[in-house]
């Protein structure tokens, strides 16, 4: 429910209640500045001589808040907290490639999990990563 009341400023009198206005609103809410729409309303009563109030309006998450309750708290990191983005919509984690955990603090060790991920070469691990040694006589990239 939104409420609005308007008062006189005037150098007259005091500052005089003049209308109340009152609505329910049923808006979308986006999940971030960027994104969000304005919509147009106007509160105003069917009978009588009444002021009509026109407004705009537009509902967003503040930063890091996703879903449209605005309740899912993610921050995109890639530190020793963790390695990952967020899900525009669910604000789930979206953990780098090489990462893993509710975290994604945990580095995957691709060569253990893939005996014959570099063919003629040495695999070896490292921290979001793993790089391949080539054997004598071969050549070749690795693709992550
Ligand atoms: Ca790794």
């Amino acid at each position: 429910m939104m409420v609005a009341e308007a008062y006189d400023h005037d150098r007259f009198t005091s500052n005089d209640h003049m209308h109340t206005w009152g609505i329910r609103l049923r808006e979308t809410v986006y999940p971030s500045r960027d994104q969000a729409h304005w919509a147009y309303r106007v509160m105003s009563q069917s009978y009588g001589k009444r002021p009509s109030l026109a407004f705009k309006i537009r509902l967003y998450c503040d930063p890091d808040f996703y879903t449209s309750k605005c309740n899912v708290y993610c921050k995109a990191e890639d530190s020793w907290k963790g390695h990952y983005t967020c899900d525009k919509a669910s604000g789930q984690k979206v953990c780098h490639p090489g990462w893993e955990g509710s975290n994604c603090e945990n580095d995957i060790d691709e060569c253990s999990r893939d005996s014959n991920l570099c063919n003629h070469g040495t695999c070896v691990n490292s921290l979001g990563s793993y790089t391949c040694l080539c054997q004598d006589g071969y050549i070749g990239k690795q693709e992550l």
